[in-house]
């Protein structure tokens, strides 16, 4: 066995872009073969029907404008949902592709909530793969089985079974989202909105109408197939770029253009794909819910004429920051406050991808996603006149806001650390199959198959044991006080952290290596978020409290690199784990789910 060789260079990761475009065509070309039915689109009526002229655009599903019906309460319900997987060919951005839908959906249902409530999700599967599904952003605190992770709280829900999630929501409001967590597939369509509110959010009466912009990149080959792409040689460790992007499920492509050459002519393209659009009211306040529901792009989200108000990231309130464009990285969440305060017209909505992020070129895609704003009373057939901010607000590398923005409204103590980890995240190739892998130390993570590390660690398994070589890198953590991680990033990319069950304090972050005492960490009312963009080449600190029993992912959330490996778990209170009352119909779904099929 040879040694792991660090990647050296930028040119390492670079593929031969040849060889990505033929492969990318003759996937098309096999996938265009497949044609379905066309997806049930979100019922649009009941909205404000005057922008129904503009003969292109795209009502957003209505259950993304919030309700005012919806009862924000302190009094306990229970939320029920029955939903269905399936695979069906639908075309969000006009090209005809197979997804992976829930109810036939895209984006997916909205789960809706108060805090306090419990949430019950009977989820069942009519894909050929095993599948889970992830509440992005619940703590699950005491009930760590129900965080949908496959391979690490659960096995796959096998085909054609059901299995029903179930799980209260004590403590925490805001924006948060629901998507699959097995291999890749909420690339394919998996994803929609979770949502939480509270009579005690700090921002409530700030204003009137609370919306869900779900933006995300889009890929016209399925992930699966890309993942073996990217997970061999041909790639040299280049990600697949994507070819375009939606907001609330809709997007547009240009079908003529060099990019037809990528696709078979029987693949179904309609250029004319309607956007969303979005109707305003002058003088009305809206409370916009970003959510990035994507799997490797970060974005730069603006809407021409108007200022934003930042107000809540990932689930935790923040003091009022105005920003006019927001770097949203991948499972990021923002809330912010939109003041209808312009002339009556049409305006843009851009989400813009960063495309300095990517490795290669992608000449097919338009980096702009748009969505059109449109004011009652304004011309309903005249698309947006409106120019984007001037460019001075753009921000060339893929990092968050800095941490001098973002305050939490409520501060809380920041725990003292009783332990410190250091880890580091980096890309390597093992020379033996020439394969770029992402490491988290000298770990690259695969999913057991048959298998969770949650039911591990209750049968007493100690797999985890550094010395002997395995594909899970797992921390017990026994402290019930602060721990404080220091994630050093050793790639030239940045990687959006994802930590299951927890917010975590940032306590700081910076470029290079991070140097003890060196740079100073804010310890007073620091930024709390459950993801943080760790810059290229760069270090973060991070603190949180391990209150909560569990085995809890922590993960790079750009889909390919959480496939690669870049995932690592903490064993939180081993003694508790043990008592833990775990459904045997959980254990039972283990010794079905070997079956991953292509
Ligand atoms: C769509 O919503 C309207 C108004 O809420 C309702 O009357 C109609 O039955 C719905 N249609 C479908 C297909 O659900
Ligand atoms: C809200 O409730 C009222 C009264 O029950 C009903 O008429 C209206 O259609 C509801 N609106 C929505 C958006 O559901
Ligand atoms: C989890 O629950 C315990 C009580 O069982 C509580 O002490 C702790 O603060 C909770 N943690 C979170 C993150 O909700
Ligand atoms: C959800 O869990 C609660 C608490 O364990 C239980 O009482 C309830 O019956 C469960 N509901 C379903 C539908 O399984
Ligand atoms: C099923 O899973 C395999 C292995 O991850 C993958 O290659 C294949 O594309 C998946 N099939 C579908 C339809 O998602
Ligand atoms: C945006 O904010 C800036 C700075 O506060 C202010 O000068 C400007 O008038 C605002 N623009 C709009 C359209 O509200
Ligand atoms: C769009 O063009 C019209 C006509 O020139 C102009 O009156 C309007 O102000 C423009 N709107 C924006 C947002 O620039
Ligand atoms: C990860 O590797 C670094 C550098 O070798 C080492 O200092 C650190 O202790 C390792 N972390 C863990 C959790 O093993
Ligand atoms: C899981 O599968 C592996 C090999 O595929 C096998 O060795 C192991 O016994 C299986 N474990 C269980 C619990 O079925
Ligand atoms: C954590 O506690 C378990 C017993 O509950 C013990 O076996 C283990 O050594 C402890 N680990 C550490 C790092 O203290
Ligand atoms: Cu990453």
């Amino acid at each position: 066995m040879e040694k792991p060789q660090k990647k050296k260079n930028v040119l390492l990761r670079r593929p031969l872009v040849s060889i990505a475009i033929l492969l990318v065509a003759v996937l098309a070309l096999v996938l265009g073969l497949v044609f379905g039915l066309r997806a049930r689109h979100h019922n649009s009526s009941g909205l404000d029907s005057s922008g129904s002229d503009f003969a292109e655009a795209w009502n957003q599903p209505s259950e993304f404008l919030l309700s005012k019906n919806f009862s924000i309460t302190r009094t306990p319900t229970t939320r029920y949902y029955e939903w269905t997987i399936s695979q069906q060919t639908i075309a969000p951005d006009g090209l005809e592709r197979p997804m992976l839908l829930v109810n036939g959906m895209f984006p997916g249902p909205l789960v809706e909530a108060n805090t306090g409530d419990r949430i019950v999700v009977k989820v069942t599967n009519n894909i050929v793969n095993g599948t889970a599904i992830h509440w992005h952003g619940m703590f699950q605190n005491g009930t760590n089985w129900m965080d949908g992770t496959v391979g690490i709280t659960q096995c796959p829900i096998p085909s054609g079974q059901s299995f029903t999630y179930n799980f209260t929501v004590p403590n925490q409001w805001g924006t948060y989202w629901w998507h699959a967590h097995a291999a890749s597939q909420y690339i394919d369509g998996i994803y929609g909105p979770l949502i939480i509110h509270s009579p005690d959010e700090p921002h409530l009466a700030d204003y009137q109408e609370d919306i869900i912009m779900m933006i995300a990149d889009h890929y016209h080959t399925d992930s699966g197939s890309l993942v073996s792409w990217y997970l061999s040689p041909e790639s040299e460790g280049a990600e697949p770029v994507p070819d375009s992007g939606v907001i609330n499920g809709r997007g547009t492509f240009d079908c003529s253009g060099d990019a037809q050459a990528l696709f078979p002519t029987g693949n179904k393209c309609n250029n004319g794909a309607p956007m969303s659009l979005f109707n305003f009211k002058a003088g009305t306040t809206y409370r916009v819910r970003i959510i990035n529901a994507g799997g490797f792009a970060d974005f730069q989200f603006s809407i021409d004429n108007h200022n934003l108000t930042v107000i809540e990231a990932d689930g935790v309130d923040m003091q009022p920051v105005q920003v006019q464009r927001l770097p949203i990285h991948v499972a990021q969440r923002y809330s912010v406050l939109v003041h209808a305060n312009q002339a009556v017209d049409n305006y843009w909505v851009r989400a813009l991808m960063n495309t300095n992020c990517f490795n290669t070129p992608n000449p097919a895609l338009n980096p702009s996603i748009q969505a059109i704003i449109h004011y009652e009373g304004a011309a309903s057939t005249q698309s947006p006149n409106s120019t984007d901010w001037s460019s001075s607000a753009w921000v060339a590398v893929c990092v968050d806001l800095t941490l001098d923005m973002l305050k939490p409204y409520f501060p809380v103590p920041v725990p003292p650390a009783d332990v410190s980890y250091h880890l580091d995240i980096s890309f390597q190739t093992i020379s033996k199959d020439h394969v770029n892998m992402g490491y988290m130390n000298q770990t690259s993570w695969r999913p057991l198959m048959n298998d969770s590390t949650l039911f591990q660690s209750q049968r007493g398994i100690s797999t985890f044991d550094a010395t002997s070589p395995s594909s899970q890198l797992v921390i017990p953590l026994n402290t019930t006080n602060g721990v404080q991680l220091v994630l050093n990033n050793l790639d030239e990319g940045s990687h959006p952290f994802h930590f299951h069950g927890h917010v975590f304090h940032v306590l700081g972050w910076g470029h290079g290596n991070y140097q003890p005492g060196v740079t100073p960490l804010e310890l007073v009312n620091p930024l709390r978020r459950d993801t943080i963009t760790i810059p290229a080449y760069g270090w973060t600190v991070v603190r949180f409290v391990n209150d909560n029993p569990g085995m809890w992912a922590m993960h790079c959330h750009i889909s390919w690199h959480s496939e690669s490996g870049l995932m690592v778990q903490f064993e939180s209170l081993p003694d508790r784990i043990r008592a833990m009352d775990i459904p045997a119909e959980m254990k039972a779904m283990c010794a079905a789910s070997n079956t991953m099929k292509s």
